[in-house]
């Protein structure tokens, strides 16, 4: 994935203990520091105080953005995932440094959750003022679709895990939302 481009990376382990987490975190980031990248926890703020992450991510049921700063005991990026206009303006005035939008698209990798669809990404793009990840049934495929709904960014899991060449799909979609992001702010 840095190879192909990507611009960071989230650790994800729901059936992981946050000290399994912390280790390999720990192993994680002394690859994506070489790079610069940086490496983002997902669910457990307290990961961040055993390992070296740049930052933490939590779910709507998960600490809240001020408890999940407290819990790192140092500065580190917290990011929510939202899905809903709503909650992605909630998550703004708690102070969100980034928010994931989705999903999308209906996606196994997050089944029971109902897909917002396209339209909604102007919607929130325009109200909500922090940067924000579209997630959920984004791959190579549908990814001008969603920049031309207007995204900016997006998270991938399935099409990238399951991408015959990681290196070239990563490279091919980080081409496309680099040349519609040139176009939209020559
Ligand atoms: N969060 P894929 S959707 C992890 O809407 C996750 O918050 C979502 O996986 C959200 O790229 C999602 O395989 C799954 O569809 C994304």
């Amino acid at each position: 994935m840095i190879e192909g481009g990507v611009d960071l990376i989230q650790l994800r382990g729901k059936n992981k203990s946050i000290d399994e987490l912390a280790d390999i975190a720990a192993a994680l980031h002394e690859i994506t520091s070489r790079s610069s990248m940086p490496l983002i926890v997902n669910d457990h703020a307290e990961v961040a105080r055993k390992a070296s992450v740049e930052g933490v991510h939590v779910g709507q049921d998960d600490d809240s953005i001020q408890v999940a700063r407290r819990k790192t005991g140092r500065t580190v990026l917290v990011g929510k995932s939202t899905h809903s206009l709503e909650q992605a303006r909630a998550a703004r005035a708690e102070g969100a440094d980034y928010i994931g939008f989705g999903p999308i698209f209906a996606t196994p990798t997050k089944p029971d959750y109902a897909p917002i669809g396209l339209s909604e990404i102007k919607n929130v793009h325009s109200d909500v003022t922090v940067p924000i990840f579209c997630i959920g049934g984004i791959k190579l495929d549908n990814l001008e679709e969603i920049i031309a709904a207007g995204a900016q960014r997006v998270a991938i899991v399935s099409g990238l895990l399951k991408a015959s060449d990681i290196i070239e799909y990563a490279r091919a979609c980080k081409k496309l939302l680099t040349l519609k992001s040139a176009i939209r702010n020559p």
